[in-house]
């Protein structure tokens, strides 16, 4: 057999990821609402960002132009292509279709651009593959009900889903419902809970409390969507989307390992979900102990039983580690006061402090695949870094290059040595965009830099990285070149 071709699974969606407040800009244009992440000023590495009670003219706000793929998507897309990709994976931002949120009536304006969106990657040989919810609802949602604290957010998601499944049920196949849903039980203080939840929280609130209802609603909300759409197109593959960070003991004592699994029971449950249709039985008596009163009818259980997924897609950045042992220093962990996240000596991180380990994707594939049998897509993967414009216009990101390279191998090991079915890898940022976590333009993800800085200074201007040929010959060859 060809050396080329038989390095991973024919037609293996090899991609690139963005989100739509990431990248399209244009937030208040052709009849688009606000969203929460039109609200979200800059922050950078030490400052994290903040939420204003609706636009304030006195501040920034980098989502407002991002990199105005709005208006720049056909000669992006030319880029898209000549990269190579197979597939590219984008949100629909909710608020261009239903600018309140609770409209009956979707804005045919926000539903021409992604048509046309669509037919443009459709005619350059590029699968779309879309979030319905990715870290942004509807700001008007936020305000009048309290986000997905509010079972009425359930009919309303289903009725957006609804809505456009139906209109590009011919052009869109790979579906996923809510970006990195479980990346809010952890640190649901700040911009977490600002993810897809957009929680309003109330005095008295018991944060943790409120955010499981608000994962319920948004879990059964997801089932819905995929009961919907399996009857709008038997054909649609519609996935979860998960943020797997994976929890290491820090040492082998047998109190580590066990806060190492605690740790993973919070991130799993969501898939647990998603993919088994019932509620985990450890999170039944998490709630029973603590005297959650989680509001959740018979009819809800059903659906979630009728409206599992097809894939787990998911994001891999890095890896973490958990101790129970005095002497080493780290943050402690709400609800195991005896156990603390520490820094994992045997890895190094990025300028954000994001751990870089490779095997932790293989360690991760293996886990998830064996946990739920389901075909696996990787959606998000990279590492955030800063970039120099060199004299000449060139950008030399060999780090990019090592980092992805390194995680592609532990892909094609799990693929070829343990037996993982993998559809797909669409690596994070493939053009320059705004981060989430920090608002920043600086950390960047891309095989195309995009002029601008963190004060929004710059002309947009796209070039290539060197990174662009090294992933352009990836594709190209089915795998790394030996
Ligand atoms: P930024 C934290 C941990 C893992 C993934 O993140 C995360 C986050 C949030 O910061 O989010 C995902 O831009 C998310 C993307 C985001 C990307 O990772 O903070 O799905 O929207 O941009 C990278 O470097």
């Amino acid at each position: 057999m060809d050396q080329a071709t038989d390095k991973f699974p024919n037609g293996f969606l090899w991609g690139g990821a963005v989100a739509a407040h990431q990248i399209e800009g244009a937030y208040d244009v052709d009849g688009k609402g606000l969203s929460t992440a039109d609200v979200l000023t800059a922050g950078n590495q030490r400052t994290p960002r903040e939420i204003t009670k609706g636009v304030k003219s006195d501040q920034y706000y980098p989502n407002h132009e991002a990199i105005d793929f709005y208006h720049t998507y056909k000669e992006d897309i030319q880029l898209f292509k000549e990269l190579g990709l197979k597939a590219f994976r984008t949100s629909i931002n909710w608020s261009r279709i239903f600018p309140n949120g609770d409209d009956v009536v979707p804005n045919e304006a926000g539903l021409q651009f992604y048509d046309d969106l669509f037919d443009e990657l459709l005619k350059n040989g590029i699968e779309p593959v879309i979030t319905l919810s990715h870290f942004e609802i509807p700001y008007a949602l936020y305000e009048n009900y309290g986000g997905f604290r509010n079972k009425k957010l359930i009919t309303f998601f289903a009725w957006y889903a609804e809505t456009v499944m139906r209109r590009y049920k011919d052009k869109v196949k790979y579906w996923m419902t809510f970006n990195e849903i479980n990346n809010q039980m952890d640190t649901f203080e700040k911009l977490h809970a600002w993810t897809n939840s957009a929680i309003l929280f109330e005095d008295g609130d018991d944060k943790e409390e409120v955010t499981i209802q608000a994962s319920m609603n948004e879990l059964i909300a997801s089932a819905k969507a995929v009961k919907i759409g399996k009857e709008i197109n038997p054909n649609f593959q519609i996935g979860c989307m998960m943020a797997y960070v994976p929890v290491y003991p820090y040492s082998c004592h047998p109190e580590d390992m066990l806060a190492a699994s605690k740790m993973m029971e919070r991130r799993f449950f969501y898939s647990d979900v998603h993919v088994r249709g019932e509620i985990p039985s450890y999170a039944l008596k998490l709630w029973e102990q603590k005297g959650y009163d989680i509001d959740y009818s018979q009819e809800d259980l059903e659906i979630l039983k009728e409206g599992t997924v097809d894939y787990i897609g998911f994001s891999y950045y890095m890896s973490t580690a958990v101790t129970t042992l005095s002497g080493v220093k780290g943050t402690p962990i709400r609800d195991y006061p005896y156990a603390k996240v520490v820094s994992n000596p045997h890895v190094k991180a990025n300028d954000w402090g994001w751990q870089i380990d490779p095997d932790g994707l293989r360690y991760t594939l293996n886990t998830v695949y064996q946990r739920y049998n389901k075909p696996l897509f990787i959606v998000e993967n990279g590492m955030g870094a800063y970039d120099t414009v060199e004299n000449d216009g060139k950008i030399h990101d060999d780090y990019r290059v090592s980092y992805l390279e390194a995680h592609i191998q532990a892909m094609f090991q799990a693929v070829n040595e343990d037996g993982v079915e993998l559809m797909g890898y669409t690596p994070w940022g493939v053009i320059d965009i705004v981060s989430f976590g920090s608002g920043e333009m600086e950390k960047r993800y891309g095989f195309i830099h995009v002029d601008k800085d963190n004060q929004g200074n710059g002309t947009l201007v796209r070039r290539k990285k060197e990174s662009f040929a090294w992933y352009q010959n990836v594709i190209e060859q089915n795998g790394l070149s030996n």
